[in-house]
């Protein structure tokens, strides 16, 4: 399965099997810095931050700029513009507010890829229309009214009746990206081993790509970015390849590239060195 995405440079093809595509998750006010740069309006602030992921590997840059005291249709647009204006790979828009993902929509070039929508009938009502019209990409979550179902079994049964409904609308099942939904191990330790078998049977029963915020698994608890690293690994082998994850943090840029080259999706290891030579280059020169 092949989902075509675009910004303003080069088209995206996201294609199973080929290697792991990162979806860079910094511009998200859960990050304080970030936060502060929304309500300053600093777009300078995160424009860089888009910037840097890019450096660091980003494929995609999702932008989230949910915060309770700021409008998101007022917010949502002006951002997306900034970041569009400042690296050409593509957006995943990341917002189940159907105004704001509208004037977002109406602002952003290319393809991008909406995040999100679920199986709640008000969502799939008000935003699956937005992404036809658009003709964009979509990311559903396997959950639905009733929450976030416990078992991969449950999950498993939500994702095709999003699939059926977008293309009842003339969505490809290509453009859908499912994901799966990770969980914090911090409140539940079978979080882990259920995301994965999640991940295992939609690679295996669907085949559509797979993406999935990948740091959620380790919120809460100690040495996080071990266990975000060892999250990443394991759900790259089990058949997400498009986590939404931190790509400016070594550990998780060489879980990536380490999983992508165990698994056979590294020509002559070319992208693990790269990425190797880039780090030492850059912290030998940070040390003079
Ligand atoms: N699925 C989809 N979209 C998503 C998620 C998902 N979007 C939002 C989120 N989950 C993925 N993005 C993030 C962004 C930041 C963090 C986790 C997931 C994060 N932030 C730190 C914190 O909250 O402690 C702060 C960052 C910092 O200080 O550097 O962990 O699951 N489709």
């Amino acid at each position: 399965v092949e989902t075509q995405l675009l910004g303003t440079g080069a088209p995206l093809v996201i294609t199973r099997g080929a290697r792991t595509y990162v979806i860079g998750e910094r511009i998200n006010p859960t990050e304080a810095r970030l936060a502060r740069a929304l309500t300053q309006r600093d777009w300078g602030y995160v424009q860089a931050e888009a910037r840097r992921q890019v450096e660091a590997g980003a494929d995609v840059i999702d932008v989230n700029v949910g915060l309770p005291n700021l409008s998101e249709v007022a917010l949502l647009p002006e951002v997306v513009r900034a970041v569009a204006d400042t690296v050409d790979v593509p957006l995943a828009i990341d917002t189940h507010n159907p105004a704001a993902l509208a004037a977002a929509l109406a602002v952003c070039p290319g393809r991008p890829l909406v995040n999100s929508v679920t199986g709640e009938p008000e969502l799939l009502q008000h935003i699956l229309p937005l992404v036809a019209e658009r003709g964009a990409a979509v990311i559903a979550l396997c959950m639905d009214e009733r929450g976030i179902p416990k078992d991969a079994a449950t999950r498993l049964d939500i994702a095709p009746r999003i699939l059926e409904r977008a293309s009842g609308l003339g969505i490809s099942p290509a453009d859908v990206v499912i994901d799966p939904l990770v969980l914090t191990v911090g409140a539940d330790d079978q979080a882990g081993r259920v995301v994965l078998e999640t991940i295992r049977r939609i690679a295996a029963e669907l085949g559509n790509n797979v993406t999935g915020g990948a740091s959620n698994v380790s919120f809460g608890m100690p040495e996080r970015h071990v266990l975000s690293a060892a999250f990443l690994i394991l759900a790259i082998g089990a058949g997400m390849n498009c986590p939404i994850t931190d790509p400016t943090r070594d550990d998780l840029r060489y879980a990536l590239r380490a999983a992508d080259l165990m698994l056979g999706r590294d020509h002559f290891a070319r992208r693990f060195t790269t990425f190797y030579r880039r780090t030492r280059a850059r912290d030998t020169a940070q040390k003079v």
